[in-house]
């Protein structure tokens, strides 16, 4: 009976953080380079989650060599995917309002991150980008593989030097 109630317990407070859909999300200990706000369940500094470099470079994350109208031959991207940050921040909306430090923004629809692997760069050709460079992040399209999105709409959301995500 014990032992029964015990392990009730204990798969009780296994699920609670499932139920209350909140995932621990490890502070920064370098420079904060990325800021998520909004409709979040994650947060590791009051309601936002704030990332340094080594916990964006920590998620799943993939290699896009792609053409793009920024460099004139094509280039190595690499860097966390856009569904990878949205799931580490529990993110629970349907648009991400990109921030660049320029004070560009865009909305990129959430669907993006799932329909295609669009990749928040850190790098290129294994180089950070520096901010000088279009970085700390930029939003890059796999445009290489899905010619469609050679086009305005993409190239709008294709984001560089960001700093923010507002999750609506
Ligand atoms: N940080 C930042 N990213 C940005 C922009 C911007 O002004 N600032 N413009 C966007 C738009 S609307 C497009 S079409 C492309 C334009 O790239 P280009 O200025 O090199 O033609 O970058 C996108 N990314
Ligand atoms: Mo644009």
């Amino acid at each position: 009976m014990r032992t029964q109630l015990l392990s009730l317990a204990f798969a009780a407070a296994l699920a609670l953080p499932a139920l209350a859909g909140a995932v621990p999300l490890a502070a920064p200990e370098g420079p904060v380079v990325l800021t998520v706000s909004g409709a979040i369940a994650n947060t590791n500094a009051g309601d936002e989650a704030r990332f340094d470099l080594a916990m964006l470079e920590d998620l799943a994350s993939r290699e896009t060599i792609t053409a793009t109208p920024w460099y004139d031959s094509r280039r190595t991207f690499s860097g966390p995917l856009m569904s990878a940050i949205l799931e580490a921040v529990g993110a629970r909306g349907t648009s991400v309002r990109v921030r660049a430090i320029n004070d560009y923004a865009i909305d990129i629809p959430i669907a993006d991150a799932e329909a295609f692997l669009v990749i928040f760069a850190t790098r290129i050709d294994g180089d950070i980008l520096s901010v000088r460079d279009k970085g700390p992040l930029f939003v890059i399209y796999p445009f290489d593989e899905n010619p469609d999105l050679m086009n305005e709409t993409y190239f709008g959301r294709s984001v560089w030097q960001v700093m923010q995500l507002d999750v609506f």
